[in-house]
């Protein structure tokens, strides 16, 4: 049995569908744009949009000096005040350096390293709005821009600009009518065509005589088209993030030959995989560094026990993984509960996987607030039919929590980490820190498309529209839709046999 199409049970499909209701590729497209659009309006009462309303009385021009706090990927503080000398204090409070610029002025201040501080004098300043944002390359795109506000006249106190989340009070009708045009023509662009794709499925390079499969895993420094026309520097595995997967039998024998095309050094750390110690990829505890500019390692072991586990690099971890370097890597059987009855609900015996598929987090680094390697509205929507079972793991290879919300749609989570649960609980919004997985069941119940994200907004809105971690789970209630002509079209999952997207493995 080839490993791309095993199926993942024993178990005979899933009860009959619906019956058909004319869908056209027009149907589909007004489905995504108008179902999505209509989510926006929830989505946008729950942003609630906070506002800080200050006395304007005018006064003599007054020194000023703000507070900005940078982080992965925001910008934050107090972000107003009155007209006059205005010096900023720019302190990073995250995990790798950040700077700031302010576009109108033209000036940029000093990198600050994490923890770091720095001054930044803007002299006097004029009533008006000034975008400031990060210029390190990626920053600006994944969320670190926000709008310094100068006002006509004093706030009183000394600094006494508020801590203003959005800054944007004294916003005109008209620049509030151009957020709204913002959001949904940034939302209509969903789902968009990127370049490149991840999680292919990892084909052995040989079988040796003993069974023994061999893989090859080249870590090079590609151009990756994050979302439309944002192509960054992303560090990869065989060029796409995230990486191949591998899908493993229990008590297969491999060999993974790196390739080390990096310019510093790299091992590969097999993250919730059971090994012996020299394999565990952690120079140079375990082994040597494989040094970068073309040195190799080979990683040999068996993989005696099941494992949802993933592979990312371990040295210099902070930098390569978030930069790109991480894949799923599985063995075994996906251990869904069958029969059980959780909350009164009975999984059913009598149930075959439409897809089983990677959801991989990211928010650092090159490639930012990503689902699978992809910023909306490049990020894949997953197209199902209805009453159509689907199983997802979450990977955090970020460094931030990630709480994932899936509307319609209950969760049932019965995996943590790959270990199965005794006691499986259900949910519409599970949280994923970093290192985590979660696996999770769920019936696509209810026709429609239902938008699918992280729940901590400023990782999906920005005044600008929407961006980062959002998807949609698009449910179609005809069993005759021609695959060809869903928006963009699933692949790369790990298809389950007699499940309607089997074509691409
Ligand atoms: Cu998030």
């Amino acid at each position: 049995m080839s490993m791309t199409e095993r199926p993942i049970d024993g178990h005979s499909p899933g009860g009959p569908l619906p019956p058909d209701e004319s869908l056209s590729p027009s149907w589909f497209l007004g489905l995504v744009l108008g179902a999505v659009a209509l989510c926006v309006a929830g989505l946008v009462a729950v942003v609630g949009l906070a506002l800080a309303f200050q006395d304007d009385a005018a006064a003599e021009a007054v020194s000023s000096t703000l507070s900005v706090d940078l982080k992965e990927f925001s910008i934050s503080g107090q972000l107003t005040a009155p007209a006059g000398d205005v010096t900023l204090v720019i302190a990073n409070s995250g995990t790798t350096t950040h700077n700031l610029g302010v576009r109108e002025l033209g000036v940029l201040s000093a990198d600050v390293g994490p923890g770091g501080s720095v001054e930044l004098a803007l002299g006097t300043l004029e009533p008006g709005t000034y975008e400031v944002y990060c210029d390190i390359a990626g920053h600006l795109d994944s969320g670190m821009v926000n709008t310094l506000t100068i006002t006509g006249g004093s706030t009183g106190a000394e600094g006494a600009a508020t801590v203003d989340h959005n800054a944007h009070e004294g916003l005109t009708t008209e620049e509030w009518a151009a957020m709204d045009e913002a959001m949904m023509s940034s939302m209509k662009l969903f789902p968009a065509e990127t370049e490149g794709k991840g999680n292919p499925i990892l084909e052995p390079t040989e079988i040796k005589a003993d069974g023994t499969k061999v893989f090859d895993l080249t870590a090079e420094i590609v151009d990756w088209e994050v979302e439309p026309g944002k192509v960054v520097e992303a560090w990869t595995y065989n060029g796409v993030v995230p990486g191949p997967q591998f899908l493993l039998d229990r008590g297969d024998k491999i060999e993974v030959r790196l390739v080390n095309n990096l310019p510093v050094d790299t091992d590969i750390h097999w993250h919730g995989v059971h090994t012996p110690n020299d394999q565990d990829g952690v120079a140079p505890y375990t082994q040597d560094p494989v040094p970068g500019n073309g040195g190799t390692f080979t990683y040999e072991f068996t993989v005696d026990d099941d494992a949802i586990g993933m592979y990312h690099a371990h040295d210099h971890g902070q930098l390569a993984v978030v930069n790109g370097m991480f894949g799923v890597f599985r063995v075994g059987e996906n251990p869904i509960p069958y029969g059980s009855t959780i909350s009164g609900v009975t999984i059913p015996d009598e149930l075959q996987l439409a897809v089983d598929m990677p959801m991989i987090l990211n928010d650092a680094g090159t490639i930012g607030l990503t689902l699978n390697g992809k910023g909306f509205p490049g990020t894949e929507p997953l197209v199902l039919e209805q009453g159509q079972w689907a199983s997802v793991t979450y990977y955090n290879e970020g460094l931030q929590i990630h709480p994932m919300h899936l509307h319609q749609f209950p969760q049932l989570v019965y995996a943590k980490d790959g270990i199965p649960l005794d006691d499986p609980y259900w949910v519409d919004t599970l949280n994923i820190a970093p290192g985590e997985r979660y696996t999770v069941i769920f019936r696509a119940d209810d026709p429609g498309t239902w938008v699918w994200h992280c729940h901590i907004l400023t990782h999906v809105e920005r005044t600008t529209g929407m961006f980062g971690m959002v998807t949609a789970i698009v449910v179609t209630d005809n069993p005759d839709f021609d695959p060809d002509e869903v928006p963009v079209r699933p692949s790369n999952w790990r298809k389950t046999a007699g499940g309607p997207l089997t074509t691409q493995g």
